[in-house]
């Protein structure tokens, strides 16, 4: 995988690749940068040096790449982002840069092995799932496809929770990433905004005699820009990952320290850095509202003003600035984006209304990733007028002129614009920034086909009847390189000998494995690769919980976050059934599987935390009971998150992909076990329809309702309590819960589950449950023909190429941000 240069004797020690510059790079850093010798260096102090010898060359290209992207004055897109899941950078880095090879053996230079260096790294969470892992992908496509891009965003102190298990119940540990410093970022105290909150507006006439507004905030903040290099795989680029810190204006106060009041002193600074502390998980709705409208603030305002910076020193009038800068709203986090690209035009730059809400609705785009109403976010009147009061104001004014042009076009219908309004009256009044989100951007977008659909045809129909022409659809799709050549390299290995190498930067390519899907010659070492992964990950699982596995049984797994919308109850509801199908029957004749199950519950998401606590209790019971042994267990890896994620995707057999219909935005994991040859269980939601069409439908497992019968069913008069009437092998397994057999006879603890699926079932697992279960026996049946799942394997491989995130960066480049490459040369 290498492309290093001759070993020359004078190959500079900070950009050299050979096996010699890099070993004598990482001495160096070792001395000079994390000042420690080689014989007390611990693997820790060993890492540091590593990521800075690798930061080095970096840097190199990144400042190449900037400077090149100056003089042709590219076109950049500007990605913004609240979530970012890049994970650990190392690996990836290397590469990139094509020196994996190479750092191994410079490496085994000073005694160690570049695995267990790999290992020393914390990773960055600084999301909560699909949206922020998504945004990291892009970033990779991007730089790897030469198209200029900066990433902008937050950068947490705390990022996502670490998840503990204790007694089968998640218990949330606060996440240090940066207490080991982060040998990547290089902090830019000259790169830095001050943001305002608070305060109050006034008028003024300015010296043409017009009326104008000025901001007078009650307080001011500084967000400092933290900068991360993301190389392109195989190409000269590097591109940025901007991310704001909140500091103090002034650390100290010297009014009140003169005073004697020292920790009055220190207070703002300490209030003002709190902003950036920490992430808030998402499910959650009520928690933290202020700290979120702040920190979204925050990161949008100072990434505006950092562009229009970059613009305006580039030495072209701001009219010109849509033609070089188009922002990405990642979700409608930073949407207020809207109004605070029109305050800077508006107040800082004097301009006038209708050119700068010309120029604003020419720089967005929006993409959606979410139906769930709960996540439509929504602000509260009276915390926006407290926290932005002059963007109350604009976004009013918008509000104003955009019902004006509603009642122009549609004069009888005031209902559609009360629906449409940026404002929603219908209770206290709040500020609908999903609405503001596309009032304000040329192009609308869902993350797959399916999704998109039904926003145009719910959340946003009303926008969709007054602008079709700006909806469109971009399927998600994931990075190759992460996800296959770092996660599975020997599995890519054998892909690059049977499809050619190129595949890791042209998915497509991964056609080229089709033809031999038919030659069983290949499959033993297809299926040796496949169960090097499961023991790796079984030896993960026993260190991590001690649980034993199989490594010869079926992987079947779900990790993702928990979620009712998910299902991962519908997935124990199988587990009870044929543990008690298994207990009735021992000569039943199935073949034995390991359930793995990983993700995290939003710490106030009551529900969502008593699954994980369910999984656990069924297989506490299941991994005990010796009638079941070797043909059952079930576990739980703790606290998924990236790297975690790397060793689950390569070890699986069978990827439940199980949500409700017509609830998954799109889903990524689905595209990441595929492309590590698992076969996918799955509804037709989100992406798992695509997936289902280029796969082909007889190498996927469909079972459930499809989402216009899933509407049609809730119209009708759901109710769930019929389909436990009527079904014995349900009754049987919701029974078996309801009466305590997984909870030591405590009725109660699994009540408040069992009676919302008797009651309610929101998400229908009750009407998808015999269809799931007889699903499963096809999986069983399917896999116990070893040669007929490899091929099945094999062909889900060569053909999700579609779902490489190159596909679909490609595609937003064309069809929205209008991006051309430019190519740096070394
Ligand atoms: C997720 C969606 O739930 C998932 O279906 C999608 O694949 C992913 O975004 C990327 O588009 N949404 C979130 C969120 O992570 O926080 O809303």
């Amino acid at each position: 995988m290498d492309e290093t240069g001759p070993l020359t004797e004078h190959e500079p020690t900070r950009t050299g690749l050979s096996v010699d510059a890099l070993h004598r790079a990482l001495l160096d850093n070792l001395f000079y940068v994390v000042g420690r010798f080689p014989a007390v260096a611990t693997r820790q102090d060993y890492y540091r040096a590593l990521a800075f010898t690798v930061r080095d060359r970096l840097l190199h290209r990144w400042l190449r790449t900037v400077q090149t992207y100056k003089e042709e004055r590219s076109r950049t897109v500007c990605y913004l982002s609240a979530e970012y899941l890049p994970g650990p950078q190392l690996g990836h880095n290397l590469l990139a840069l094509g020196i994996f090879d190479n750092t191994r053996e410079a490496v085994r230079r000073v005694g160690l092995e570049l695995d267990d260096l790999i290992e020393e790294e914390a990773e960055p969470g600084l999301g909560n799932g699909g949206l922020g892992r998504l945004a990291a992908c892009y970033l990779d496509s991007l730089a790897t496809l030469q198209r200029p891009a900066i990433g902008y965003g937050l950068r947490y102190e705390f990022g996502i929770f670490r998840q503990r298990i204790d007694n089968g119940w998640q218990v949330e540990v606060s996440d240090s990433w940066l207490r080991d410093g982060n040998p990547w970022e290089l902090r830019r105290p000259h790169i830095a905004f001050e943001i305002g909150l608070g305060g109050h507006t006034e008028r003024y006439l300015d010296h043409h005699g017009h009326t104008r507004v000025r901001w007078v905030p009650g307080e001011t903040i500084r967000g400092v820009a933290h900068d991360t290099a993301i190389p392109g795989y195989g190409v000269f680029n590097s591109n940025l990952l901007r991310l704001w810190a909140a500091e103090a204006t002034e650390s100290f106060d010297f009014g009140s320290f003169n005073a004697g009041d020292y920790q009055g002193a220190v207070r703002r600074k300490i209030r003002s850095e709190t902003i950036s502390r920490v992430l808030y998980p998402n499910d959650e709705p009520e928690t933290g509202k202020r700290l979120r409208l702040i920190q979204g603030y925050l990161f949008v305002s100072c990434s505006l003003q950092d562009m229009l910076r970059i613009h305006l020193a580039g030495g072209e009038g701001l009219d010109r600035f849509p033609q070089r800068f188009v922002v990405q709203l990642n979700d409608t986090h930073p949407a207020i984006a809207v109004a605070e690209l029109m305050r800077l035009l508006l107040d800082k730059h004097g301009m006038e209304w209708e050119s700068a809400w010309d120029l604003t609705r020419r720089t967005f785009a929006y993409t959606n990733h979410t139906l769930l109403p709960e996540a439509l976010e929504k602000w509260s009147l009276t915390l926006f007028e407290e926290t932005l009061p002059r963007h109350l104001e604009i976004i009013l004014e918008i509000n104003q002129y955009f019902l004006d042009e509603v009642r122009m076009r549609f004069p009888h219908d005031e209902a559609l614009t009360t629906r449409l309004s940026l404002i929603d009256e219908t209770g206290p009044r709040y500020v609908r920034m999903a609405h503001l989100a596309c009032v304000g951007s040329f192009s609308i977008n869902g993350v797959a086909r399916l999704h998109t659909a039904l926003l145009a045809d719910t959340v946003l129909r009303d926008f969709h009847t007054l602008w079709p022409e700006r909806f469109n659809n971009k399927t998600n799709g994931i990075s190759p390189r992460r996800f296959g050549n770092l996660s599975n390299p020997d599995l890519c290995a054998l892909l690059s000998r049977v499809a050619g190498p190129g595949w890791a930067a042209d998915a497509e390519r991964l056609r080229l494995l089709e033809p031999h899907a038919h030659r069983r010659e290949i499959y033993p070492e297809w299926r040796r690769i496949k169960l090097e992964r499961k023991r790796a990950l079984a030896r993960y699982v026993a260190d991590q919980t001690g649980i034993v596995v199989d490594p010869e049984s079926m992987f079947d797994i779900q990790v993702k976050r928990i979620h009712e919308y998910k299902r991962q109850h519908l997935n124990v509801l199988h587990i009870i059934a044929l543990y008690s199908r298994i207990k009735m029957d021992p000569t039943l004749d199935a073949a034995p599987r390991t359930f793995v199950f990983g993700g995290k519950a939003a710490p106030g998401y009551k529900m969502a935390k008593l699954i994980i606590k369910l999984i656990h209790s069924v297989g506490e019971v299941v991994n005990r009971d010796p009638a079941v042994r070797d043909r059952l267990r079930v576990v739980f890896v703790p606290d998924f998150n990236v790297k975690v994620a790397q060793r689950i995707y390569p070890a699986a057999d069978l990827s439940e992909q199980i949500s409700l219909a017509g609830m998954e935005a799109s889903g990524t994991g689905n595209m990441k076990f595929a492309l590590n040859g698992a076969l996918t269980i799955g509804t037709l939601d989100g992406a798992n329809v695509e997936i289902r069409e280029e796969v082909g439908a007889e190498n996927f497992f469909l079972f459930g309702l499809t989402s216009a019968e899933v509407q049609a069913r809730k119209r009708s008069g759901y109710c769930p309590y019929d389909c436990y009437r009527e079904n014995p092998v349900l009754r049987e397994a919701i029974d078996l819960l309801a009466d305590g057999l997984f909870s030591h006879g405590d009725r109660a603890l699994f009540r408040p589950l069992v009676d919302h699926l008797l009651q309610q079932d929101d998400y229908m697992l009750l009407a998808d449950f015999q269809s799931y279960i007889d699903c499963q026996d096809r999986v069983d049946r399917a896999f116990r023909d070893a040669d007929s799942w490899t091929r099945m394997s094999m062909l889900n491989v060569a053909r999700i190429g579609r779902f490489s995130s190159d596909r679909v960066v490609q595609e937003y480049c064309r069809e929205i941000w209008r991006l051309e490459p430019v190519t740096i040369r070394p």
